[in-house]
């Protein structure tokens, strides 16, 4: 379908995003990092879209988004090409810090934990978002998410501030707007779509992480 605009650049997608997630998964259902972090990017670009208020989300994305690039880009980044080669590896040698903060301040697994809750609020906030009315509000549907999620594994102060967060964000429509898909039926059918890849990408780590006892990584 043509652009209303009819502008030249294409402009940010969510569905380029939700792409990038499909590509994360290797045809033995192993996660590649690359496209895993690239999805992670557009995440970021989309949060910075809705404001500055955000920054100090987004800020952290990107903190966590930088040490995963550079353990690909480092010498050993033939063992990062996927989660699973990445968590062996890690392991295998030692670098992560299973209970207490240590040595492996930026290991990869204690890094990719953190998106990896960050996905599961994703997952539910888009849940909400696909399911929701008219009348539904974006701050509610997000906190919700939040609560049932990333909000276990947050402090007081954090919650707080996400909490304020929330308030600020766009209502539904500005917000389906942003995401630069086509009208509200279209969005949602694409949230349709992109959903279940989300979640097989959340549960194969998921399970990964349970299987190797990372869940709570300090
Ligand atoms: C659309 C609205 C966006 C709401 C995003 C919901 C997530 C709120 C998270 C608030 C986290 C803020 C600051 C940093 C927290 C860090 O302490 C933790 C733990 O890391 P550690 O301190 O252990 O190193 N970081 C995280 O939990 C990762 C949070 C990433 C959030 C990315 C959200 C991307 C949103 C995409 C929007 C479509």
């Amino acid at each position: 379908m043509a652009d209303s605009e009819g502008s030249v650049e294409q402009k940010f997608s969510l569905q380029e995003v939700l792409d990038t997630f499909k590509l994360c998964l290797s045809e033995n259902k192993e996660v590649y990092l690359q496209h895993y972090v690239a999805g992670w990017r557009g995440l970021v670009k989309f949060l910075n879209s809705l404001g500055s208020v955000f920054g100090f989300i987004s800020k952290d994305a990107v903190n966590k988004i930088q040490v995963l690039v550079s353990h690909l880009n480092g010498e050993n980044g033939s063992q990062y090409v996927t989660v699973q080669s990445m968590v062996k590896y890690e392991l295998d040698n030692e670098l992560v810090d299973l209970t207490k903060r240590g040595g492996h301040p930026e290991s990869g697994c204690r890094t990719l934990l953190r998106l990896h809750r960050a996905l599961r609020w994703l997952e539910l906030f888009l849940e909400r978002l696909r399911t929701s009315t008219e009348d539904s509000k974006t701050s509610v549907m997000c906190a919700d998410a939040y609560n049932e999620s990333l909000a276990q594994h947050h402090p007081w102060v954090v919650r707080k501030a996400a909490g304020m967060a929330f308030c600020m964000l766009p209502g539904r429509q500005a917000f389906l707007e942003v995401m630069n898909v086509g009208p509200p039926e279209q969005v949602v059918a694409m949230l349709g779509e992109a959903l279940p890849l989300i979640s097989e990408v959340y549960q194969i780590t998921e399970e990964l992480y349970s299987q190797h006892n990372l869940l709570d990584l300090p």
